[in-house]
């Protein structure tokens, strides 16, 4: 049964880190309704979800995919690369303690954010943005290449992680909406998207009729129909509330698909 890391929202989410975008009011209640709307999508979909314990004196704490990145069986915690958010890891930690799975650490002076991390089959697309660094790059290399894992750096300047521009497809076509990608030529496949909230998808597994499914922001509808017309099961789900603190479906959730 595949398992699902989630953080509830802080109430100081309001405060989260801004790097890109201007800060807008943030409505914290409604954070919460989309934040259980986005967790029950998984639910529905036979996921099993754990809580790591709230991170309340972190605004950005629910974006718990930058504290890890998991592949096959080994959990690698991060060292985020904005200091207000490096005491997230530890909460994460213990819930991956607690479920039993092996941990490694990136550890300073290197830094590596989780939205950073693309993998696609046996290859892990790194971007060297403003939170990812050389040193954490090359600890995960170190981690990585004994395990049979590819790591490619690539390079980010147009948005915050490399997954704020580029995710991909249950097939692994990678999609992105040009204007946030620095170089779509360094993906063997890439598929244009029309909406900059149409770039994050999350793989959801098969959907109640067997085909590929996946979930994306409910803000980007001509990208949704566009997965749709190529055979794919598309759910949608308001995140407006983490789209406007540069979090998207990716950022909210970690997937261990093994335990
Ligand atoms: C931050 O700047 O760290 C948060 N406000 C947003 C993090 C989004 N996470 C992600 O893209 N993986």
């Amino acid at each position: 049964m595949p398992r699902l890391l989630v953080r509830r929202p802080s109430p100081r989410l309001a405060d989260g880190e801004l790097t890109h975008l201007d800060r807008v009011p943030v409505d914290p209640a409604l954070a919460l309704d989309q934040w259980h709307g986005y967790v029950d999508a998984f639910r529905r979909r036979g996921w099993q979800v754990t809580e790591v314990a709230p991170a309340d004196e972190h605004p950005d704490g629910v974006f718990v995919e930058d504290t890890v990145v998991v592949f096959d069986d080994l959990a690698v915690i991060t060292s985020p690369g904005a200091p207000s958010r490096r005491g997230e890891t530890a909460g994460t930690a213990a819930a991956l303690d607690v479920l039993g799975v092996e941990r490694a650490a990136i550890t300073e002076p290197g830094h590596l954010d989780g939205g950073d991390v693309l993998k696609i089959g046996r290859t892990a697309w790194v971007g060297a943005s403003a939170r990812t660094d050389a040193e954490g790059i090359a600890q995960l290399t170190a981690l990585l290449t004994p395990r049979g894992w590819t790591v490619v750096s690539v390079p980010v300047t147009a948005v915050l992680h490399l997954k704020s521009g580029v995710t991909a497809l249950p097939d692994g076509t990678v999609v992105g909406h040009p204007p946030l990608v620095d170089d779509p030529s360094r993906f063997p496949r890439f598929l244009p998207v029309p909406e900059e909230h149409g770039t994050a998808v999350v793989d959801l597994g098969p959907g109640p009729d067997g085909r590929p499914s996946v979930i994306m922001s409910a803000d980007a509808p001509r990208t949704a129909e566009l997965f749709a017309a190529r055979g794919l099961d598309v759910v949608t789900v308001p995140i407006t509330e983490f789209e406007k603190l540069e979090g998207c479906v990716t950022c909210l959730s970690v997937r261990l698909r093994t335990l």
